[in-house]
């Protein structure tokens, strides 16, 4: 068996996605997903121009030959581009090998190692009222954890907060996002770090002390303003806090772990494991928030997550819209089989987008479940997808009161 074909589908189902679509001799289809948020067709042009012309004769089965071939290959080390494209190879090649085999990832990975992954929604309101509905729905919907964002007074549209409350909007970034050069917000620390503590004691007094809550600081902090942050929340028993500064400075998050017991997560923007070295070896996080679709794949992450067990660090995939039901899927298949499974995003996507990938997963009772379709369990409706034309998308970004730019 080879693969014959290499093709790449940008489709815009309320959202972009850039997804791989290769075909064997035999006729089996693997997908892989390469969706980059706002940089879509960088992802697209690497895997077109320069992987598939590689792939075509190559064997399927052979995993991480074909992942070394791409990234050694590259001479050019990691960055998003080139592990999302190599991440869409390796999830497509997975998705072949459980097809022929007529087992679902998972099996391939070690088998089930959990009844399913726990995964948290995303609540948020402008003001606690908004945030305690919001939460409540959420828990409706069968939520057994629940990321809170909040509005901040004073500013406008921030981060993780969907605003058009009284239409019940949930925060959900691009589909609202569709300008010719990105929206503009505005931030302030300060308001930011006086408002949260407050937000959250009026969260665990509606909700009690059980329910596990997470936060995302969206990179926004300095180290010492994270460690201060982490403190006044420890009263309130996070899950975790996410990306408290900027990570590609692993060392700041030495005097953040000095300084607090908050766990934290951190790795959305990472795509390798050399980005975890320093935070994972001296134990500086308790979660790793890669998505295997920005992280170079099943096979990179697996090697990761095995990497982490050995310093007890978790796994929070990430699982935004942007990852592509393809990414998730991946997600899911590692979740249900590593160890060191700690918790799952999950944003669901639009009725559009499942339309155009009908998946295999499901979500009950809080948990989130690969399915047991032989490979990754989702499928592309090629026709569905061609009516939806690629629109080009920018993420916001973030300017100060005085105008510098900084951190969204
Ligand atoms: C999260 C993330 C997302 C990102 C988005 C960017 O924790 O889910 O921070 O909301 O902002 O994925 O493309
Ligand atoms: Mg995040």
């Amino acid at each position: 068996m080879t693969i014959e074909s290499a093709e790449v589908v940008v489709t815009s189902p309320g959202r972009n996605f850039v997804t791989l679509r290769l075909t064997t001799s035999e006729g089996v289809v693997g997908l892989g997903d390469a969706t980059l948020n706002g940089r879509e067709l960088a992802a697209a042009s690497y895997l077109r121009d320069h992987v598939a012309p590689l792939l075509v004769g190559r064997d399927p089965h052979a995993i991480e030959d074909t992942w070394q071939y791409l990234y050694r290959g590259a001479y050019w080390r990691r960055g998003p581009v080139t592990m999302a494209a190599i991440a869409a190879v390796d999830m497509a090649l997975w998705d072949i090998k459980g097809k022929v085999a007529g087992l679902p990832v998972y099996q391939l990975l070690g088998g089930r190692s959990r009844r399913g992954a726990l995964a948290y929604g995303h609540a948020s309101g402008t003001t606690v009222e908004a945030l305690v509905t919001s939460i409540h729905n959420h828990l409706d919907e069968g939520f057994r954890a629940i990321r809170v964002q909040s509005g901040v007074p004073g500013l406008g549209k921030v981060y993780g907060v969907g605003h058009d409350q009284a239409r019940g909007q949930k925060y959900d970034y691009e589909p609202a996002g569709r300008t010719a050069a990105p929206v503009e917000e505005t931030w302030d620390t300060a308001a930011y770090l006086r408002h949260v503590p407050g937000v959250f004691e009026a969260v665990r007094s509606e909700f009690g002390p059980e329910l596990p809550l997470l936060h995302d600081a969206h990179h926004r902090l300095t180290p010492n303003q994270a460690a201060q942050l982490g403190r006044s929340l420890e009263p309130y028993d996070l899950f975790w806090l996410e990306d408290c500064t900027p990570g590609e400075n692993q060392e700041a998050l030495r005097r953040v772990r000095s300084q607090t017991t908050t766990p934290l997560a951190i790795g959305e923007v990472f795509n390798s494991v050399h980005d975890y070295q320093t935070l994972i070896t001296e134990q500086l996080i308790d979660f790793v928030r890669s998505s295997v679709t920005h992280a170079g794949g099943i096979t990179a992450v697996r090697k990761l997550m095995d990497f982490a067990a050995i310093y007890q660090v978790r796994s929070g995939f990430h699982g935004p819209t942007d990852v592509s039901p393809v990414g998730m899927a991946a997600a899911l298949h590692l979740d249900v089989a590593i160890h060191n499974f700690g918790i799952q995003e999950y944003m669901p996507h639009s009725a559009q987008t499942l339309d155009v990938f009908r998946c295999g997963y499901s979500f009950v009772d809080g948990l989130l479940d690969p399915g047991e379709a032989p490979g990754l369990g989702v499928e592309l409706d090629l026709e569905a997808a061609a009516a939806f034309e690629y629109t080009p998308a920018y993420l916001p970004v973030n300017r100060l009161r005085d105008g510098t730019i900084h951190d969204w």
